[in-house]
C-alpha cells in the first residue's frame, strides 16, 4: 500500500529533484546515440542510418526524414526529456549545452566552461584552428585560422596577427 505514492501525477516545470529518475525511464523508444561524420555525438534517426548532430534535436526543424528529432516526448521538457547522451553541462550547473557543442571551439556556455579546464578537458585545437588566449567572446582558446592575419586582433597576445602563418 505504501507504493501508491509512486503513481502520483508527473511533476511539471523545471524542478526535477527526486523525480529526475523517472525521465530516464521515460525515454522515447529509439533515442539512440551515434557518431556523426564530424566525429561528434549524434542522434540516430529511425532509419538507423542518418546520424544528425545532437544540437539539431528539438531545434524546431525536422532534421530526420520523419521528424523524430522533434517529437513532443523528446522536446517537452529540455533537457530533462533528453537522453543523457544529448546533454553536456556547463560550470554553472543551471546551464546546459548539447553534447556536440563541447570542445567545438565556440563559447556556448558563455564562460568557456564547455571549452576549458577544469570543467571540460578538450583535445588541442584541431586543424584549421590557432591556439591562443582569445579576446573574442565567441571563442575561448582556439580561433579559426581564417581570422589570422586579417588585421584584426583576436588573441590577447596578438599571435593571430604575428605568429600564426595564416589560414
Ligand atoms: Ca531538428
Ligand atoms: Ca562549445
Amino acid at each position: 500500500q505504501g507504493t501508491c505514492a509512486e503513481f502520483s501525477a508527473p511533476t511539471q516545470g523545471p524542478e526535477t529533484g527526486a523525480g529526475s529518475r523517472r525521465h530516464e525511464q521515460d525515454l522515447p523508444p529509439g533515442a539512440q546515440p551515434c557518431v556523426t561524420q564530424m566525429n561528434r555525438t549524434g542522434f540516430l534517426c529511425h532509419d538507423r542510418r542518418s546520424c544528425i548532430p545532437a544540437s539539431r534535436v528539438c531545434d524546431g526543424i525536422h532534421t530526420c526524414a520523419h521528424g523524430e528529432d522533434e517529437e513532443e516526448a523528446l522536446c517537452r521538457d529540455m533537457p530533462q526529456s533528453f537522453p543523457g547522451f544529448l546533454v553536456a553541462h556547463c560550470g554553472d550547473p543551471t546551464s546546459w549545452i548539447y553534447s556536440d557543442q563541447k570542445c567545438d571551439g565556440i563559447n556556448n556556455c558563455g564562460d568557456c566552461s564547455d571549452e576549458l579546464s577544469p570543467v571540460t578537458v578538450c583535445p588541442p585545437c584541431g586543424p584549421g584552428w590557432w591556439r591562443c588566449p582569445s579576446t573574442v567572446f565567441k571563442y575561448c582558446s582556439c580561433i579559426p585560422r581564417s581570422l589570422c592575419r586579417d588585421h584584426v586582433q583576436h588573441c590577447s597576445d596578438w599571435s593571430d596577427e604575428y605568429s600564426c602563418p595564416g589560414p
